[in-house]
């Protein structure tokens, strides 16, 4: 059964089978599944059209080590190098140094003809391979389009076991349009894993922040957050 995830919810990753036997939850997918926006459009002649409306979406993650000093990051690699560099931030890539995560890649639009069922952007994990000293994988989602999270029709993230493009078991959701505190947001700090005494667990944060680019929710967690 699917664990639906609550805002603040922290619950660890353990899998429990029909004969009650337990198991850590190591490979796994975090992926965010969403829908372009329907607007009516005026048409020409009088009368209105329903038209889609592309929402970009991009899934980035950073991953903080135990000193607080020193992170890794995935973030899509199209983003402009000078203007990162500009920032302080290395150019995007999608998959962190220690192999253990790696991006799907960009989804431009969301799902065009209604819900798909398959996650647009997903970030795979494996929690064995991830550096020893890495404790804290923050998970964000920014809109490089215009409209705010209130206006997608859907827009969900969840861990599953599969690859991108097939899902075995889902193991927990998260809905994160339907919070009227996401009007009028662009970016969110979905949730995190964190190892503590040498277990991963994963926090459901879902705060919508007021940030225009992915850099300033980046920042935003190495400073209020890690
Ligand atoms: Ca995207
Ligand atoms: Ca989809």
């Amino acid at each position: 059964m699917a664990i639906n995830l609550q805002k603040g919810q922290k619950i660890d990753l353990t899998k429990k089978s029909a004969s009650g036997a337990t198991s850590k939850l190591t490979k796994f997918c975090v992926g965010v599944n969403w829908g372009a926006i329907e607007v009516e459009k005026k048409k020409f002649f009088g009368g209105t059209k329903k038209v889609k409306q592309a929402v970009d979406l991009d899934l980035s993650c950073i991953m903080i080590y135990n000193d607080k000093q020193r992170f890794d990051h995935i973030y899509s690699p199209e983003y402009n190098p000078q203007a990162l560099a500009k920032m302080g931030l290395p150019p995007g890539k999608l998959y962190s140094s220690d192999g253990a995560l790696q991006h799907s890649g960009d989804d431009r639009t969301g799902d065009l003809d209604g819900d798909d069922g398959l996650d647009n952007e997903i970030i795979s994990v494996d929690l064995d391979r991830v550096h020893p000293d890495i404790d804290q994988i923050y998970f964000f989602i920014n809109n490089a389009t215009n409209e705010d999270f209130y206006q997608i029709p859907f827009a969900k993230i969840r861990m599953y076991e599969g690859t991108p493009s097939r899902v075995d078991e889902v193991y927990a959701s998260f809905d994160v349009v339907s919070d009227p505190e996401y009007r009028g947001k662009k970016s969110m700090i979905m949730g995190k894993l964190y190892r503590r005494n040498g277990e991963w667990k994963f926090n459901a944060i879902g705060d919508a922040t007021p940030d225009q680019v992915f850099a300033q929710t980046m920042g935003r967690i190495i400073k209020n957050y890690a």
